[in-house]
Formats: C-alpha cells, structure tokens, sequence
C-alpha cells in the first residue's frame, strides 16, 4: 500500500460530524418528496390541497428542502468524510469549525422553513425580488451560507494542513476536487451573500422602500449557476475518484480528472445571464459572451464522458472481455453502488442535451419559464446528481455507522434506482412535452378560462401525477435503505472506496495547484463578463420596486 493511502478509515469523530449533515439532508429528502406528491396531484386538476395549504407555499417547501437543504447538507458531509479519508483526519478545531458551520446552517434552515410554514415567506427557492419575504427569512439564509463557509473553511485548513506535512507532493485526488467545488462554492456565495445583505435584508426590514429587481437577480444568477455545478461535482468525485474502485479498475487520468475540475471552476461563475436572456435590461452583447462562456463547460463535461466511459472498457478489457461491447458484461451491475450512480450517468445525456437548448438564446424563447425547465433540472439534479447522492450513501452511511450493507438492502437499492427510473421518465417526459406546448412551470393547476391550448397540456399533467407518485415510491424505499443502514443494518466494516492512478501515470503537474494562478483567472473571468453589464444595470436602473405578497396568510 502507498503512503498516501494509509488512512483507509474516516476516523470516528469526523464520521460523527459527517453524519450529523446526512441526517439533515435525508430528512429534507423525505419532506421535500412529499410536497412533490402533492404538486403533481394538484397539477393533475384531480386534487386539491386541505386546511387551506396554499400550492405556492408547497413549492417553496419543495425547493428549498431539495434544492438547498438536501444538496448543501448532503454535500458538506460527504466532503468532510471524502477529505478526512484522504488527507487524514481533522484537526480539534477544524473538527470544531465543522461543528460550528453545522449549527449556523441547521439554526438557519429552521429560520427561514419557519417563516415559510408561518406564510410569511411564499417565495419560492429562488426568493427573486419583488415577492418580499419576512427578514427572519433572509437572516436563515444568511445563516446557511456562513455556516458553509465555516465548514468549506475547515475543509481547506485540513487540505493546508496535508500540504504543510507533504512538500512537493500532489495532494490526495478527492481531497483535492473538494477543494475546487469549495473554492468555487465560496467565490459563487459572495454575489447571493450581497443581494440578501445589502438588498434584500434592508428593505424587508423596512430601511428601504424599495429595491433594484435586475441587481438583485444578476447577483442572484451570478450564484445560481455555480450551484448547479457545486451540486454536480460531488457527483463527479464519486465517478472519477470511486467508481473506478468499485468497479475493479484504475483512475483513467488522474491528471485529467483534476484538470476538468479546474476548467469547472473558471467557467462556472461567469455565466449566469443564460438564466436571464429575456431579461430587458442586460446589453445582448454580455448576454452572448455569457453564452460562449457557457458553452466552454462542455468541454470538461466531454472529458467527463470519455474517461468514465474509458475507465469501463479499459477494466472490463483487462477482466478478458472482447469484441466493441463485450467490456459492458463485465461490469459489476449487480453492485448498488455502481448500477445506482450508473443509471444516474445514464441520465445525463438526455439532461445535458437539455441543457444545451435552455442554454442557446434562441431556444431558450420557446422554453423559457416553461415546465420544461423542471423537467429538464428533475433530470439533471432530480435524477443525475441524487442517484448518484444515493450510490454514495449506501457505503458512506455504514462506513461511518459501523455498519454492512447487506444483500437484501444493496437488492433493494437497484430496485430503488429502477423505480426512480421509470417514474422519472414519465414526470420528466411529461414536462418536458408540456413544456414545448407552452405549459408554464410554478403555477397550480389552471383551466385559464377553458382555453384550448391549456387544454392540451392536461393529459401530461395526469402522465407526470403518474410518475411523481412513482418517484415518490423511491422516496419511500431509499429512507427504508438509509434506516436501516444508520441504525439497523448488522454491526461490520463498509468500505471507503478509493480509486488509484494507473501505475505508470505521471504526476499532474504541480501548477494545478496554484491557487493563486487559478484564483486570479477565475477572478479575471468574473471581471470581464460582469463589470461592464453590472455598471449598465446600475447606471441605467429605474426607480425599483417595492415589496410584493401575491399569496394569502392563513
Ligand atoms: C417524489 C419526487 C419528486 C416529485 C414528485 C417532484 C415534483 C415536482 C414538481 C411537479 C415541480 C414543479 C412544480 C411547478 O413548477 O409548479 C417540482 C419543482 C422542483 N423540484 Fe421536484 N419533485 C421530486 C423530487 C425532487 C428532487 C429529488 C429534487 C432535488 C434534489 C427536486 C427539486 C425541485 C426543485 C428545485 C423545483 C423547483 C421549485 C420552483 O420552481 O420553485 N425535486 N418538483
Ligand atoms: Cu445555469
């Protein structure tokens, strides 16, 4: 074994840390699952929600819990346990950041879900300006967000402190991915940091009257997309760096795998106008460069493609397969922890083809606010990122409980990922379709006056109540797996899988990690998409708004 790998264990106190954020996130996933049921029985036109619930603050619920809460929560504790495994444990007060970040950010969910259950913040997950929410809300929120920097800021101390105790050497390949999403996590917060600061906190509170809607959104988007990539990578980690592991092979390209990481982190924050191409008041011309940049995330995204893909057939080769496909029979399909994240791969084609039309300008005005866009992100996230979320868990969670997976959980994990399959099939494929008939997405279920067109939209409605409440099945069956696997399962030793180079790989480069060179051009790419279009908004800004509540308190 190489000196690298000597800590094949996530020590006991990281593992509690760790731990501590997946409870939180699995029991956002729950919550948030059933608030998906009931949104796809009221858009089937069949059902209506009891004791004056109001749809709007059901969907809030559902995208917070899943696309905040879940994500962030999930992700900071399989960073800890990712970098504890592989750079060693944590010192007492990185351990004790970790701790710190982790209350800041619980204190703060229950912050703002408060205000949501109170009515008092009917906003939706992405609390766009003008709708105003309660200024507990936005405090929650800030909360969150330090608390993330106080873990992220733990992570990076334990990766400073591996490369203080080894010189010269390139740091562990998984520890070292943390690092890029984190870096990334942080620079991306700042813009959402300053509208709910300096924006959105003040004129909730009432010291301002109103508030500049286009800053807010641009600062808002500046994050937004980054986090679609800061829930992306995790995922990544687990193909490049694990997969290759469970599976019997070798890491396809360590060099490779690091190098895509680092073009996430230059072209992920200076895109976020492709969120907002018909917006009125943002110059077409930052709008396109916004659009090239976007574009470039292809190319680490092919890399991606090609080495998970080179990685199985190099180890189904050396296994003794033969002819073009032979390589795909000898992958261990009957191993949850491959086939789950695997079919979550599976999806990404579809989902990153989707991607590219929300992305081109001119397609994007047959889409735009569509529901197509939720079936679109109900691919990527929904499907890609969470199976992959769930593959992880089902040897993380026994790994750090002391527990095994058994036969009859890792059987009931595949048929977990197979009814998500499916059920998302229908859900997606119906918005998808209902979207390019122009059915829009965030709105409860409407006749609009006995119109035609919204006629047609009502059959995929029903079709996606059909595969929603098959998602919501798979729901049911990953919190029987998780159960089990945190409390239940038979006392063992799960593995920490971690994939290894091939033997004669030469070392990446040491200038991928000069944070200063890739800090600089990251910074250098923010400035140049953003200053000139964000000082047009400024100078040319109307009057702004003040706050609106277009929903109804108990
Ligand atoms: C039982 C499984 C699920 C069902 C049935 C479901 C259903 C839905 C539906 C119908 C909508 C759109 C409603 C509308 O626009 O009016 C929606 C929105 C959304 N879903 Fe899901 N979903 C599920 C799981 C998930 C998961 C696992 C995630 C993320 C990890 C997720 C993230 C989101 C987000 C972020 C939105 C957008 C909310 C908004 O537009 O404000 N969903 N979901
Ligand atoms: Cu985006």
């Amino acid at each position: 074994m190489k000196a690298s790998t000597t800590h094949t264990k996530v020590d006991p106190r990281d593992a509690k840390l760790s731990m501590a954020y997946l409870y939180v996130a699995f029991t956002a996933l729950a919550l948030g699952g059933l608030m998906g049921l009931l949104q796809v029985l009221v858009r089937s036109g069949k059902y209506e929600l009891p004791f004056g619930i109001d749809y709007y603050q059901v969907l809030t619920v559902h995208g917070v819990l899943l696309g905040l809460v879940l994500t962030t929560f999930f992700i900071m504790g399989f960073q800890t346990a990712a970098v504890s495994r592989t750079a060693g444990t944590m010192s007492n007060g990185a351990r004790m950041a970790g701790w710190i970040g982790f209350w800041l950010m619980t204190i703060g969910t229950a912050m703002a879900a408060t205000m949501i259950l109170l009515k008092e913040a009917t906003v939706l997950f992405t609390f766009y300006a003008p709708l105003k929410a309660h200024p507990i809300f936005y405090i929650g929120l800030t909360l969150v967000i330090v608390g993330s920097w106080v873990t992220g800021g733990a992570l990076l101390g334990t990766y400073g402190k591996w490369r203080r105790q080894n010189p010269g050497k390139n740091s562990p390949l998984l520890t070292f991915m943390v690092v890029v999403n984190t870096v990334m996590w942080i620079v991306a917060t700042l813009g959402v940091a300053a509208t709910v600061l300096l924006q959105l906190l003040p004129w909730s509170l009432g010291i301002v009257d109103r508030v500049d809607v286009l800053v807010s959104r641009t600062l808002f988007w500046y994050f937004g997309h980054p986090l679609v990539y800061f829930w992306l990578l995790p995922a990544y980690m687990c193909w490049y760096a694990i997969i290759p592991k469970i599976i019997g092979g070798k890491i396809f390209s360590d060099s490779l795998a690091r190098l895509s990481f680092l073009l996430f982190l230059l072209f992920s924050i200076p895109v976020g106008f492709h969120h907002q191409l018909v917006e009125p008041g943002i110059d077409p011309a930052w709008k396109f460069l916004q659009v090239v940049l976007t574009f470039m995330v292809i190319i680490p995204s092919l890399m991606t493609a090609f080495s998970m893909f080179a990685t199985f057939e190099k180890t189904g080769r050396s296994k003794g397969a033969t002819g073009l496909f032979g390589w795909a029979k000898k992958l261990p399909w009957g191993d949850a922890r491959f086939t789950v994240p695997f079919i979550g791969m599976a999806a990404f084609i579809p989902a990153g083809a989707g991607g590219i039309v929300n992305a081109s300008h001119q397609l994007n005005q047959v889409v735009h606010n569509t529901i197509w866009v939720t079936g679109h992100f109900h691919l990527t996230l929904a499907t890609t990122v969470v199976l992959t979320f769930f593959g992880i868990s089902y040897w993380l969670v026994p790994h750090l409980t002391g527990r095994k997976l058994t036969k009859a959980m890792n059987k009931l994990a595949i048929i977990q990922a197979w009814v998500w399959a499916v059920g998302m099939t229908f859900m997606s494929g119906a918005m998808h379709a209902a979207g390019l008939l122009g059915a829009p997405r965030r709105s409860a279920f409407s006749e609009y006056g006995g119109s035609a067109q919204a006629a047609e939209w009502i059959p995929y409605q029903v079709a996606q109540a059909i595969g929603g409440s098959i998602l919501f099945i798979g729901i049911i069956l990953v919190m029987v797996i998780f159960i089990n696997l945190a409390f239940f399962a038979p006392k063992g030793e799960e593995e920490f899988p971690v994939g290894e180079a091939e033997a004669g790989e030469e070392k990446a480069p040491a200038v991928f990690e000069n944070w200063k060179l890739w800090l600089g051009i990251t910074a250098a790419l923010i400035l140049f998409a953003y200053t000139i279009p964000l000082i047009d908004i400024i100078q040319n800004a109307p009057i702004g708004s003040k706050g609106w509540q277009t929903w109804s308190k108990w």
